[in-house]
């Protein structure tokens, strides 16, 4: 068992630290206040590969694999989670095309998912009456032509107004898992109507918004009633992508308690000193560094095709609802000015309380598991 990164992972896990604390964190309180959707960070990350860090080099990507896209992600998180997702669903949605699209579809997506061409890319799973239950969804399509036609609602569809290409599920047969299907839909297509923007508790400069379809064109990805398998197999590796991103997040929010708590004064001496504040630091770094040993184990064992769904939602439901812990500490630390938007403890734990939610809720994570136990 070795834990030492490889050389390319330290590279890229560098890379993007570097690039997160010079160009991203001096910007994170402004993105979060003003809501701002960050292009230009956007643009700088995909110039440094991290827009397709999995993805092929024959398509434009990093190819620099799972373990390492983790690694960039916890980096970008730390310094700002709205990029982060936005990164995070960009890569997920580079992989999906990439493995289940044709040659045509790949070349012509990856590329512009990796440079930047497309601010970023987005993934159209969620309805308004099917979250936990994607196999419920109503959103139809229906062949015309050599064409198919999409009608109906997505929800919560993360950079859905910017995306210059989406994949999106519909209903091609019968009821359930068994008659889904998943479609390329680019920016601008007619038919395609982007809806409100969601006003959020975190997250705020990640664009949220609600898509209908109108009759509006998208063209097949991967096999007619095969896209159930794909959004799950796509959600495996993005469990990964949140996993890292929380961690990121508590990480950022331990590091300035940790700082805050040396500097503090009370009762004539730093609140480090008080075991009251040291078993909080001490059950944070703990969680996290479990968080972080689950998280790699995951992003390993997909980058060496080895069956990693049981391990992903392990690595989701532990670090997602550690990372909330973590960050609910973080401004116990800091106290009533924990509670104000003069430090980033508050922004933290805004930002990370959707991680138990997202690319599957906790209690989903927790089905996964049991039925790999249970089987
Ligand atoms: N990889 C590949 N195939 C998978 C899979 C995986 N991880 N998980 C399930 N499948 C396949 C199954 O093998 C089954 O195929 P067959 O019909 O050929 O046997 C099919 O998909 C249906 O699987 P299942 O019966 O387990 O589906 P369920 O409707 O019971 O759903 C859960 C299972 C709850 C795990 C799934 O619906 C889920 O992940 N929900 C959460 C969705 C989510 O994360 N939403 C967030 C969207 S992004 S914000």
């Amino acid at each position: 068992m070795d834990f030492d990164l490889t050389d390319t992972q330290k590279l890229v896990q560098q890379t993007a630290r570097d690039f997160a604390q010079k160009s991203i964190l001096p910007e994170a309180a402004a993105i979060d206040r003003e809501e701002r959707f960050p292009f230009e960070i956007l643009k700088g990350l995909a110039d440094l590969g991290l827009m397709a860090v999995n993805v092929p080099s024959e398509l434009g990507g990093a190819e620099a694999g799972v373990v390492a896209y983790s690694l960039a992600m916890m980096e970008v998180a730390r310094a700002c989670a709205s990029t982060a997702v936005t990164m995070a669903v960009t890569n997920m949605v580079g992989e999906v095309i990439a493995k289940f699209g044709t040659r045509e579809q790949a070349s012509k997506h990856c590329p512009r998912l990796a440079d930047g061409t497309y601010a970023a890319g987005a993934f159209a799973l969620s309805e308004p009456g099917a979250g936990s239950d994607p196999g419920s969804m109503r959103t139809t399509a229906t062949r015309n032509g050599d064409k198919w036609l999409l009608d109906g609602q997505k929800m919560w569809i993360t950079s859905g107004a910017h995306a210059g290409v989406m994949v999106v599920w519909a209903r091609t047969g019968g009821p359930g898992t068994a008659g889904i299907s998943c479609f390329l839909v680019e920016k601008g297509a007619p038919g395609l109507i982007i809806g409100k923007h969601e006003d959020k508790m975190g997250l705020r400069g990640s664009n949220t918004v609600s898509l209908t379809f109108e009759g509006c064109e998208g063209e097949l990805l991967g096999d007619l009633n095969g896209g159930f398998k794909i959004a799950m197999m796509a959600l495996d590796g993005g469990r990964i992508g949140i996993s890292s991103q929380a961690i990121g997040i508590a990480s950022a929010a331990l590091d300035e308690s940790i700082e805050y708590a040396r500097d503090r004064k009370q009762f004539d001496q730093p609140i480090a000193n008080f075991q009251a504040i040291q078993w909080m630091i001490a059950d944070s770094r703990t969680e996290l560094d479990a968080a972080r040993l689950l998280c790699l184990r995951a992003a390993s064992m997909k980058e060496r095709s080895v069956p990693f769904s049981r391990e992903a939602s392990m690595s989701k439901v532990w670090s997602t609802e550690a990372a909330v812990r973590v960050c609910n500490r973080a401004v116990q630390v800091f106290g009533g000015y924990g509670y104000t938007r003069e430090f980033a403890a508050e922004r933290h734990l805004r930002d990370v309380r959707v991680t138990t939610i997202y690319e599957g809720t906790t209690q989903v994570q927790k089905i996964v598991i049991a039925r790999a136990a249970l089987k």
